[in-house]
């Protein structure tokens, strides 16, 4: 009898298994589940600040740890900056890198940017080592700001 539920127990763990292997297989990638309490916001500029073309955008977070893209430790990411984006990208792709998504995944807290005169949205995503947004999103407000 002990044998048998042994054998039973081994059975359902490996059925499991590869049941997990094969969803790994066809699945997009999983979004991290976001730590509660974890969030991200927009220290510089202020919202509806007048600037000039150079804006100096400092990233805060809290609640979860910033780290490099290159490590995969849970609970941790790195800081994405979407500029005039108007919705957030799909939940089951790596965030995309172009001149509207800007990924700083050496762990940066502050950036550079330069913007034609008008108004312009900014707002941080924050995404885990591969890019993927976290589950809910852990994104800053979005601000506007007006460049002169
Ligand atoms: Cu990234």
């Amino acid at each position: 009898m002990r044998i048998m539920t042994i054998l039973v127990a081994g059975l359902a763990m490996a059925s499991s298994l590869a049941v997990a292997q094969e969803a790994a297989k066809t699945a997009p990638m999983l979004h991290p589940k976001a730590p509660s309490g974890a969030h991200v916001f927009i220290i510089a500029p202020k919202d509806g600040a007048i600037v000039g073309a150079d804006v100096h955008v400092k990233f805060g977070v809290k609640g979860i740890k910033l780290v490099p893209a290159t490590d995969p430790a849970p609970n941790t990411g790195h800081h994405h900056l979407l500029i005039d984006v108007a919705s957030l990208p799909p939940k089951n792709a790596p965030i995309p890198s172009d001149a509207t998504h800007l990924h700083f995944g050496k762990a940066q807290t502050e950036t550079t940017i330069h913007l034609s005169p008008g108004d312009h949205t900014l707002q941080l995503d924050f995404g885990d080592f591969a890019h993927m947004q976290f589950d809910p999103p852990i994104v800053s407000k979005k601000i506007t700001i007006h460049v002169k």
